[in-house]
């Protein structure tokens, strides 16, 4: 396999830097959020990526299942469709690039721009896919459960202990939203700010378990706590049962430590992992164009 970088590229790197600057101008959104929705971005590449089988090679963001309801109505993604129309500008301008190239694409310059690292992204995802080939739903892991659910999903991925730990880490953007996945709240308390705070949370509050809402309406129970300075009535931070459980296991919770005391090697780490979950499934051939079940190179935009 040759590395991408060595690879033809379906695009100037001009076109590249034009769709980056466009990204970067749309994160900021007064009207949503915690004022970015940088987060969401980063989630739909995560979600678009983490489909991925290794042992039926099978998923992964190259073709852009989303699209269809079929993956884009797994309740796992619900939410996402805000991302996705945030986006639609950006590719109507630029119709060039493919979907699935523009959602990985995004969620790595929404990183850098919230202050994390910057993150390897190579182009050549095509938008071609068949119905068959859209991946099935239940691939994306449930927060409700624990450590041995992660290590099931991320391991099909072909991920590793450390790998799972530092890919959490991501929940240092962003929030639940109730009617989206039962939960509520954010991790930390600069959601739009990328740094190691997570694990610093995880660690050093002191965490309730508690519904936020009521369970008939689709609320689960989650973790929530408050730094010293909040009031009872400001929102809590929060934790997902599988957040907790990296917390509760002896191979996970040493590499949140580490990442609680070093956020350059949390950096460093994150960086490598994300740059791995974007390329999952993405095999290209000599043109860098990414082939689909061995039709090489074959091209069909949406
Ligand atoms: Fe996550 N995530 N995630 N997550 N996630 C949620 C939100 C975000 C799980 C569950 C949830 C990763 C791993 C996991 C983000 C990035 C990543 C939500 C709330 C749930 C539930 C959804 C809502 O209500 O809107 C579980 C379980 C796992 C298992 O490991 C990984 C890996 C990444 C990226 C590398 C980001 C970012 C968000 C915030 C989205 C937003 O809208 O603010």
């Amino acid at each position: 396999v040759i590395h991408p970088s060595k690879l033809k590229s379906p695009y100037t790197q001009e076109q590249v830097a034009a769709v980056k600057k466009d990204v970067e101008a749309i994160l900021k959104n007064k009207d949503y959020d915690d004022g970015s929705i940088g987060p969401v971005l980063v989630r739909l590449a995560w979600h678009s990526s983490g489909t991925y089988c290794a042992e039926t090679k099978t998923g992964g963001s190259n073709g852009a299942g989303m699209r269809y309801e079929k993956e884009g109505g797994d309740p796992a993604n619900a939410g996402l469709q805000h991302a996705r129309v945030f986006l639609e500008p950006i590719k109507e301008k630029h119709s060039w690039i493919t979907y699935a190239d523009l959602w990985t694409l995004a969620g790595v310059v929404a990183i850098k721009a919230m202050g994390g690292p910057e993150i390897e992204w190579y182009p050549g995802r095509t938008d071609f896919v068949d119905d068959a080939r859209v991946p099935p739903r239940g691939r994306l892991p449930d927060a409700a459960q624990a450590q041995d659910h992660l290590r099931a999903i991320f391991y099909r991925m072909g991920f590793n202990d450390q790998e799972i730990v530092a890919l959490s880490g991501a929940h240092n953007l962003g929030r639940c939203h109730a009617d989206r996945s039962g939960f509520e709240g954010p991790w930390v308390n600069n959601p739009t700010r990328f740094s190691n705070q997570y694990y610093k949370m995880l660690i050093k509050l002191k965490w309730e378990k508690k519904h936020l809402g009521r369970e008939a309406q689709g609320a689960h129970w989650q973790w929530i706590a408050r730094l010293p300075h909040m009031d009872e009535e400001d929102e809590p931070l929060m934790m997902l049962p599988t957040d907790m459980s990296l917390t509760l296991d002896d191979k996970f919770k040493p590499w949140v430590e580490k990442y609680a005391e070093d956020q350059d090697l949390f950096f460093k780490d994150f960086a490598a992992v994300f740059g791995k979950l974007i390329e999952l499934g993405v095999t290209r051939d000599e043109s860098g164009l990414a082939q689909h079940d061995g039709k090489a190179g074959e091209y069909k935009s949406a």
